[in-house]
């Protein structure tokens, strides 16, 4: 049985995968696709867990993933997506002076400081397999897309952004 869920799951990643890819070429309007994924994501199949296949497959346990790392400026509109099949969570867009800087850390809450780093939008906690949307108007920059799950950020959930004008 929990074969077959796997094998189901891994498939609608990839028809997900493949109709984001495809829209995007088709039209200009900048939409970003994000996928928070941990290892009950993958379960080590399909496009996503080739990615964490090999030796460093039980480091890189969480990670969130973007259809596009180089976008314009102007209205973004990101659809979340989170695959977890046992974990809520979530995506905040946050503005950065340099993206290899790491952010202010509290580690009593295992979280970013997020009164110390510029929110520009945030999902919310989601539970496992929902989706959500967030609309920004973005400025040419740096960003990094992350999750604040205690533990999360630490875990990997990070990701950058770049704006052109
Ligand atoms: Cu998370």
């Amino acid at each position: 049985m929990t074969r077959i869920a796997n094998i189901v799951t891994a498939a609608v990643v990839a028809i997900t995968m493949g109709t984001a890819a495809s829209s995007i070429a088709a039209d200009s309007s900048t939409i970003v696709k994000v996928a928070l994924t941990d290892m009950s994501a993958s379960a080590g199949m399909g496009p996503m867990g080739q990615m964490m296949m090999g030796p460093n497959m039980m480091i890189g346990m969480m990670a969130i993933r973007i259809d596009q790392e180089t976008i314009k400026a102007g209205p973004v509109k990101f659809d979340v997506t989170n695959w977890s099949r046992y974990l809520p969570h979530e995506m905040l867009v946050v503005a950065v002076d340099n993206p290899a800087t790491a952010l202010p850390y509290d580690y009593s809450e295992a979280k970013v400081n997020e009164d110390q780093v510029k929110v520009l939008g945030d999902t919310s906690e989601l539970q496992p397999n929902k989706s959500a949307s967030v609309e920004v108007t973005l400025a040419p920059g740096s960003y990094l897309l992350i999750c604040n799950v205690p533990g999360h950020y630490a875990a990997g959930m990070a990701v950058p952004l770049v704006v052109k004008p």
